[in-house]
């Protein structure tokens, strides 16, 4: 048994890393005589969410006190953006819209799309493939999002032992059955059409020789559907949405344009949002005909001070625009830990750790080297065995600064599969802790769970509607497809079977409007109104647009 490789790690951590290297062995023969620990029967996995599951900590729970969902327990974190007021530069414009009676648009477009990430560019393609003249506007560059972080792969039941039927009780089951089904239906029917898209603009996914897709499991799913291209799957992804926006050579895309605020007209329809330009602050006012919002979920918030694998757009602007206008949120008080954030080396917390990882047979192990939950039960269910390991039964591993883990034994999957396995399947991790020097073909990886998404959002209709007329919405920034827990996998799915239905629904609404005759902020108002009654007064703002810690140069 070799110990260098375990010199990466600090003095502390070596002794329970050697553990795993000796338990590795007897693991592995169990393994091959078929032998697992049993995945949790169903009143146990009620009993671990309830008791340690970051979702059921009264302490982060706050409640709504105005708008459509008033009453709803929402994260405390998300509360306060809900309830503040708008940013400065709209209280500008709402002023010369309260003299003039108007906000008379800067620029029109017929679609304007709100968010450059995976849904967003979807929509997009789709609404410009219809006929519309379509603007994007992203906070960021075109493609930062939570798409480009996406590694381990999409669900579709493609393959003959599979079926849409297969994966609806999937999804469902794997939500509590508490997903919205006419959504989940729409989701699981159309994703081999949106796998047959992927392949015709170019997507490399993981195949065969002969040409057939490799699929893995992800937790909890009764099938091997997960499609994947090596570790960076949502990277490869937008790489072809973007090559396929590019080549069509008709939208018009704006970044470092944040939307801060949406326009309405004396019907309460959606006709176009207001832009705070980055660096600076210079307004724009956009009107169109139709909008789309997909601009991600809230995982920079740090709920409850957890880490998260987010990008740092990730501040639920969305979410604050479609509320003041209307909008009924749903299971927002569910959010999902991904139970594989990095916990070392630190200046990685938080990161992810790909669930393909344990599709492929890496193990949970505690501090001793001994295997405590299965490793693809749904993700709700083994973050919550995670934090119960630690903190109840203190078999996690300590590291300097309070933080703690659980081994994630990453060489075992080259001793399932045969060498090479880790470098072929992972070349983006496998290179990027190289560089930091953990060679995990030889050592294990400590996690801990990280803010990983956002289960619920926005309610939509299956055409990727909303209660606002005019307004369409798709993404990690809605709510009801996957109820109150995601699986593995369904993102990616989501975003493009909806973000492509929102493009297609917004274009042909425009198709049959004009541009508003009175744009204006009366939702606002409206809004406005109801903090006033509720004793909200001015002072904090929203939305955020960048976490605390976050800069934008001027470039
Ligand atoms: O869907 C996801 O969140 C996903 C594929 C994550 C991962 O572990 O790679």
């Amino acid at each position: 048994m070799t110990t260098a490789p375990l010199n990466v790690f600090p003095e502390a951590l070596r002794d329970s890393a050697r553990m795993v290297q000796r338990t590795r062995e007897s693991r592995l023969t169990r393994r091959r005589m078929g032998e697992r620990i049993e995945a949790l029967s169903l009143s146990d996995r009620r009993a671990v969410l309830e008791e340690f599951h970051p979702d059921h900590r009264e302490s982060g729970r706050g409640t709504l006190s105005v708008g459509a969902s008033k009453g709803s327990a929402v994260p405390v974190e998300l509360v306060a953006l809900l309830e503040a007021w708008p940013r400065p530069l709209v209280m500008q414009l709402l002023e010369k819209n309260r003299a003039a009676g108007i906000l008379t648009p800067d620029v029109t477009t017929d679609v304007l799309v709100i968010g450059g990430g995976g849904a967003g560019t979807a929509a997009a393609i789709v609404a410009a493939e219809a006929g519309a003249r379509v603007m994007v506007v992203t906070k960021l560059r075109h493609g930062d999002s939570n798409t480009v972080m996406a590694e381990g792969g999409m669900q579709v039941a493609d393959h003959e032992c599979d079926s849409p039927a297969q994966h609806f009780l999937d999804v469902m089951g794997g939500g509590h059955f508490s997903s919205n089904p006419d959504l989940v239906e729409v989701l699981v029917s159309e994703g081999p059409a949106v796998l047959r898209w992927l392949e015709e603009l170019g997507m490399l996914f993981d195949k065969y020789p002969t040409g057939r897709m490799k699929v893995r499991h992800g937790g909890g799913t009764s099938r091997k559907r997960l499609h994947a291209a090596g570790d960076v799957t949502g990277l490869e992804m937008m790489r072809v949405l973007k090559d396929r926006m590019d080549c069509l050579n008709a939208i018009t895309v704006m970044p470092f344009a944040p939307a801060v605020e949406l326009i309405s007209d004396e019907n309460g329809r959606a006709v176009g949002a207001i832009l705070e330009q980055l660096p600076g602050g210079t307004p724009l006012v956009v009107g169109a005909k139709a909008v789309v919002l997909a601009t991600g979920g809230f995982g920079r918030l740090h709920l409850s001070g957890f880490p998260t694998s987010n990008h740092h757009g990730a501040t639920a602007d969305g979410l604050v625009l479609a509320y003041r206008a209307g909008v009924p949120l749903r299971d927002m008080q569910n959010c999902q830990y991904h139970p594989t954030g990095v916990v070392f080396p630190e200046k990685l917390a938080g990161l992810l750790i790909t669930e393909k990882f344990r599709g492929l047979g890496a193990q949970l192990l505690n501090r001793h080297g001994d295997e405590f939950v299965f490793s693809l039960e749904p993700r709700d269910v083994t973050t919550a065995a995670i934090i119960r390991e630690c903190s109840e039964f203190g078999n996690g591993v300590q590291v300097s600064g309070g933080a703690v883990g659980v081994w994630l034994d990453i060489p075992l999957i080259d001793q399932i599969h045969g060498r090479g396995t880790i470098e072929r399947e992972f070349p983006g991790r496998f290179k990027e802790y190289l560089r930091m020097g953990l060679d995990i073909r030889q050592v294990p990886l400590l996690a801990y769970p990280t803010l990983h998404y956002q289960n619920g959002g926005v309610v939509i209709w299956p055409n990727g509607g909303t209660d606002m007329p005019g307004l369409f919405a798709a993404g990690e920034m809605t709510g009801g497809v996957h109820g109150r827990n995601r699986l593995m996998g369904n993102a990616l799915l989501e975003i493009l079977v909806f973000g492509r239905r929102a493009g297609a629904s917004a274009a042909a609404f425009a198709k049959g409007v004009k541009h508003a005759q009175e744009p204006g902020l009366g939702h606002l108002e409206a809004y406005l109104d109801q903090l006033v009654s509720a004793g909200i007064q001015p002072g904090q703002t929203s939305p955020r647009l960048l976490p605390a810690y976050g800069t934008v140069r001027p470039i």
